[in-house]
């Protein structure tokens, strides 16, 4: 039996920071019809899909920093995105800004969630590699303040059975670290669902403008066929409040080759079957089973704390 996932990758175009929540949650439930029209098994949403990326300028007061953050899922304004996808039959990937009560302190995390075709909540993932700055620079033209406004996540890495393989979930950042494929791959994921939100240029780095799209192409790739995994990496596009984002939303394969990727700047369905039995025979290639070396990483991480 074939064992795939026709999946749509659902780039966002910009959000205005005045758009209200509702709005958004319409937005997403078309690209939710039509992926479902396209055949599609799951729909994969962005980094913080239901407000404009609010990291990138300052907030000062708490008050109003909290009005960007959901403090259940779903709430009011998105519980009918889960009830058209059970009424559907399709699940859906969505990042989204999360205020949370963890040992009776008030969090925030930048947070993404698998939901079943039921309209279930399948997994969770709290981002841990936060970009960016704490403190405001008022001379960039734009800020990245992920670090002042989120909590590392505290969900680690994991995979969850659904749609008849195993899937994990990365955030923006998250993807240019090795260990974050690594770990989703010695926990067996055959699929890696990513969302993110990445301007074009980095006020601190220009010289690293023309190589954007570039490297954020060759860490997925490489991820993807190091760990023998699907990628399904869901952009931002175009400029939003000023802000100008690389879209580039791709689907790659277990080979490390791109299949599919978004070519305009707005919102756009990329549409792929994935079949996770190339995941297995990857896995097989690199024969990962056994040449993982896990027992390895205690060493590692014990050579690193000596040297520090
Ligand atoms: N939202 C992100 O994590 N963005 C970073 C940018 C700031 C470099 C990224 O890794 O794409």
């Amino acid at each position: 039996m074939p064992r795939t996932i026709t999946v749509a990758a659902a780039q966002s175009g910009p959000v205005n920071r005045r758009t209200s929540r509702a709005e958004v949650v319409e937005r997403l439930i078309t690209e939710m019809r039509q992926a479902r029209s396209a055949g599609c098994d799951l729909i994969v949403y962005t980094e913080c899909a239901l407000t404009a990326f609010f990291a990138h300028w300052s907030i000062d007061d708490e008050r109003e920093l909290d009005r960007w953050f959901e403090r259940e899922m779903p709430g009011p304004d998105t519980q009918p995105l889960f009830e058209e996808a059970a009424r559907l039959g399709i699940g859906f990937s969505l990042g989204y800004a999360e205020l949370a009560t963890v040992g009776g302190r008030t969090r925030r995390f930048n947070t993404s969630i698998l939901v079943g075709p039921d309209g279930r909540i399948v997994g969770k993932h709290r981002k841990i590699h936060l970009p960016g700055h704490a403190e405001h620079r008022p001379h960039n033209p734009f800020q990245n303040l992920e670090k002042r406004y989120f909590d590392v996540g505290d969900l680690g890495f994991q995979t969850w059975d659904a749609f008849g393989g195993t899937l994990g979930m990365s955030i923006c950042n998250d993807r240019r670290w090795p260990e974050s494929y690594r770990v989703l791959g010695l926990l067996g994921a055959e699929m890696i669902l990513i969302g993110y939100n990445t301007p074009d240029n980095i006020p601190e780095y220009p010289e690293l403008d023309r190589l954007v799209g570039f490297h954020h192409e060759l860490c997925m790739q490489a991820g993807a066929n190091q760990n023998a995994a699907w990628v399904v990496a869901v952009g931002k596009a175009g400029v939003e409040e000023g802000v100008s984002q690389i879209g580039l939303t791709s689907i790659i394969a277990p080979s490390g080759e791109i299949v599919a990727q978004s070519t305009t700047l707005g919102d756009e369905l990329v549409i792929h079957t994935c079949d996770l039995d190339e995941s297995t025979r990857y896995r097989g290639f690199l024969n990962l089973e056994q040449n993982r070396r896990p027992e390895f990483y205690g060493l590692i991480t014990q050579q690193v704390g000596q040297r520090d």
